[in-house]
């Protein structure tokens, strides 16, 4: 099994102390089996504008996930991405978890984690619902708005610019609890008993999917280094892949356009 080492891509601390974080949570609440990486996609490195971009990917599967994905990137000296998304196999009606921290020249310009409802009316599981609204609302000097196709991230959802180590602090206790309580809930979680839920859940989370490739950001950092057409390949297969169709249930129209 492998370890993400502290520092071992010389990140910002609070983006190696959250991988470190994951994973130990990862490990402690969940029981982790391999998952098979592309394998030309575990380890990356191209070259942005002169500088070097390298990417270090994280898989397991469980059994109510198909993909836990824990992504450290390093864009030269200035850049450095923390991309963490648990996507739940399509039985079991269960949010899904994201985070990703953006730090610029030493600086946290974007730290969001969430619990992304997939459900056709935008509503959390009850269980979920209600254990977050217990939760005290976390004060930060800069929170940050949505773009458009963020619309998929729930009302929970924390997006802020973090002003000190302290609220850098503070957003590692709140990403760190969403985990925990993601953890000890989906493990409760039993599967959906119909076709038509099952339906609904794989819709939810491509809808999921299809957002968050609108994000031009991710796009063309991965765009500059490696080219337009294996950024798309990297977006749609490893960052933000969901589930297929069944090519009998495809329109006539999708099946002649792919
Ligand atoms: C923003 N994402 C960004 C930004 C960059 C990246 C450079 C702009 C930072 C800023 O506005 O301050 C880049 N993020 C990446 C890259 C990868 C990545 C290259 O993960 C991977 C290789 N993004 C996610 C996930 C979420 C997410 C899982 O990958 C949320 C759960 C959100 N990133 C997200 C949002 C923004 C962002 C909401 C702000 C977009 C905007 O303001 O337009």
């Amino acid at each position: 099994m492998d370890h993400v080492h502290q520092n071992s891509l010389g990140q910002h601390p609070l983006i190696s102390q959250l991988a470190t974080k994951i994973q130990s949570i990862w490990q402690s609440q969940l029981t982790l089996y391999p998952y098979q990486t592309p394998t030309d996609l575990g380890y990356v490195e191209g070259t942005l504008e002169g500088e070097r971009l390298t990417i270090k990917n994280h898989c397991f599967q469980t059994v109510q996930f198909r993909k836990l994905h824990l992504e450290l990137a390093k864009v030269g000296q200035n850049l450095d991405i923390l991309h963490c998304v648990m996507f739940p196999r399509t039985e079991f009606d269960l949010p899904i978890f994201g985070a990703d921290i953006v730090a610029s020249r030493g600086q946290i310009s974007a730290a969001i984690v969430d619990l992304s409802p997939v459900s056709p009316n935008h509503t959390l599981p009850d269980k979920y619902q209600q254990t977050l609204d217990q939760l005290t609302v976390p004060q930060f000097d800069h929170p940050r708005a949505l773009p458009a196709w963020g619309n998929i991230f729930s009302d929970f959802c924390l997006f802020v610019r973090p002003t000190s180590h302290q609220e850098e602090i503070e957003f590692l206790t709140r990403v760190i609890l969403f985990l925990s309580i993601h953890c000890q809930l989906s493990n409760k979680t039993q599967p959906v008993q119909s076709i038509e839920q099952e339906a609904a859940i794989v819709a939810g989370q491509r809808h999921y999917c299809l957002q968050q490739q609108k994000n031009d950001n991710t796009r063309r950092i991965l765009a500059r280094a490696f080219g337009a057409q294996w950024a798309e390949r990297y977006l749609r297969t490893m960052l933000f892949d969901s589930v297929e169709v069944p090519v009998a249930e495809r329109s006539v129209t999708e099946c002649k356009g792919s």
